[in-house]
């Protein structure tokens, strides 16, 4: 059997409703789920809830609910935001799930019996709001380094893992996987955090109640992050399903850098523990902000992703959302930011080329495409560029850049648009050069082609309208990239279908 990819995302915590951050990695997965597809790889991706701890039972109480009431109740609104804007997740997991739960007792019990947890006495700081332990050597002004809101002292009997234990083998790992954190910076992090000494990690909690209970303490429940991670898991059939579980095992993860460590040293620890093979990458990415602060509902600041999709469409913002900010940097997320890549971008670039070409084939052919040349003629030396382009995307692809593989497309379509202007079809009309016309025009519809075919993963349903407008029958997801994304595929002979603009300009209301 094919070995399959598996990508994930963090699970949210449903303290909160969801913002464009959250949206942020989510697409960012689903983009590469959906290349691999296309590309004929068998793909599994999961998403999710995190359901459990303090946090999340702190936001029920704050409701006056039920913590299962209230995670049921805010489960709905990531679903349907991950329904609109067409993330194509396999499945959905949530931590109170009865599977999930058992499956974390039993890796909590296996780890007890073997010795990788251990019970003893917690002492230190907690930080309700980041669910995390710290050191007082580690806190700024007595509060919590991460999020700079006061901590709890806490002293209490606790399970802890063995992360100590680990460390060397950890930092070996790394050593010999480049790729395995990405980007770079974020992976010196990783190895100047092991080299500055790991301590145990303290997996259970009694101050309350609201996570898995640990099965043999029921004075216990499962510290929220040991119980999260397990996630990507059981999601994959771990323990319930084991042929699909070893298809698709180990995943790629996608993640914000602020839970780098919890995925980078506390997540392999268990699965080393566990006698796993350990992630293929952690692809940690940077944060949307907002003047210079994160986007984060605590913090008020955020951007609502469902009015900026009922604004500006969804295609366009996953679009921007890929194409503005190399991964794993910071960017600042502004509409006028979004406006412009969709006008120079989406409306100009691309949406001319369209635009421009589908009425010279009405003009000139009846709308008919020409059917393909028997020579390459003038088409030769385009042909050539978009056989460079593919290539360059496949790779950017295939290594996690979809950014890359965008500036390359963008490329072609630059190349395209300059081939109306170089060849000038009105004159060959005009001179009554029917093979020229007939080769020129082809060659536009085969390069839109190959535009929408590469951009699909990112604009799923422009791609449909646009395969529409040309007149193809099929959807751009029909075929596989082995058949489809290659230079001189499009027979012709097919009626298009002009319609409205695909990427209509956005006009800015003047300013005050
Ligand atoms: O940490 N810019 O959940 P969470 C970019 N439940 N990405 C952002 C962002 C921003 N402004 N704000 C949030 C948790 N994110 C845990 C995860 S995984 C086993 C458990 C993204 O709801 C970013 O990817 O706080 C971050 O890591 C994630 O949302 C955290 O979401």
């Amino acid at each position: 059997m094919k070995k399959g990819c598996y990508f994930t995302t963090p699970i949210y915590y449903v303290n909160d409703v969801p913002h464009i951050g959250h949206a942020y990695a989510t697409v960012v997965a689903d983009v590469f789920a959906r290349y691999h597809r296309l590309a004929g790889d068998e793909v599994f991706f999961l998403t999710g809830t995190d359901e459990h701890g303090q946090k999340v039972a702190k936001a029920a109480e704050d409701r006056g609910l039920e913590p299962q009431e209230h995670v049921d109740k805010m489960v709905g609104p990531f679903q349907d935001l991950w329904s609109l804007y067409s993330v194509s997740n396999d499945y959905f997991i949530r931590t109170t799930e009865e599977r999930h739960q058992q499956v974390v007792q039993e890796i909590f019990s296996r780890l007890y019996e073997q010795g990788d947890i251990y019970k003893g006495t917690y002492e230190g700081w907690y930080c309700i709001h980041e669910e995390n332990y710290w050191a007082e050597g580690q806190l700024v002004d007595m509060n919590c380094p991460d999020c700079g809101r006061p901590v709890k002292r806490v002293t209490e009997d606790s399970y802890f893992l063995k992360t100590s234990g680990y460390q060397d083998r950890l930092l070996e790992y790394i050593e010999a996987h480049p790729d395995f954190i990405r980007p770079v910076v974020r992976r010196n992090e990783v190895v100047s955090f092991l080299e500055s000494g790991v301590q145990d990690v303290a997996v259970s909690r009694t101050a309350f109640s609201w996570g898995v209970p640990v099965p043999f303490d029921s004075e216990h429940v499962v510290y929220v992050w040991f119980d999260a991670l397990i996630n990507y898991l059981t999601g994959v059939g771990y323990t319930t399903d084991d042929e699909h579980f070893a298809a698709f095992w180990p995943p790629v993860h996608l993640i914000g850098k602020d839970i780098l460590k919890f995925h980078a040293v506390i997540w392999p620890t268990m699965l080393m523990a566990l006698g796993l093979d350990l992630p293929k990458a952690i692809i940690a990415t940077g944060f949307w902000t907002l003047g210079d602060q994160k986007i984060s509902k605590s913090r008020g600041k955020v951007i609502d992703p469902i009015e900026l999709a009922d604004e500006l469409g969804v295609d366009a913002v996953r679009y921007f959302l890929l194409r503005e900010m190399p991964l794993g940097h910071d960017g600042e997320f502004t509409h006028d930011g979004l406006v412009r890549r969709i006008n120079d971008d989406l409306a100009n670039d691309f949406g001319n080329l369209i635009h421009r070409t589908l009425p010279m084939v009405k003009k000139y052919r009846d709308g008919v495409v020409p059917k393909r040349p028997a020579t390459a003629g003038r088409t030769a030396a385009l042909a050539e560029t978009a056989a460079g382009i593919i290539d360059e995307y496949n790779k950017n692809m295939r290594a996690e850049n979809a950014r890359e593989a965008l500036i390359a497309v963008w490329r072609l379509l630059a190349a395209a648009n300059k081939f109306i202007d170089s060849s000038q079809p009105w004159n060959l009309s005009k001179d009554g050069d029917d093979q020229g016309l007939d080769e020129v025009l082809w060659g536009l519809i085969e390069t839109i082609r190959l535009a929408v075919l590469m951009t699909y993963p990112i604009m799923p349903a422009t791609g449909e309208a646009a395969f529409e407008q040309l007149g193809f029958d099929e959807s751009p997801g029909d075929k596989l990239f082995s058949d489809e994304l290659v230079w001189g595929r499009l027979a012709g002979g097919g009626q298009t279908r002009p319609g409205s603009p695909l990427f209509p300009r956005i006009e800015l209301e003047p300013k005050e």
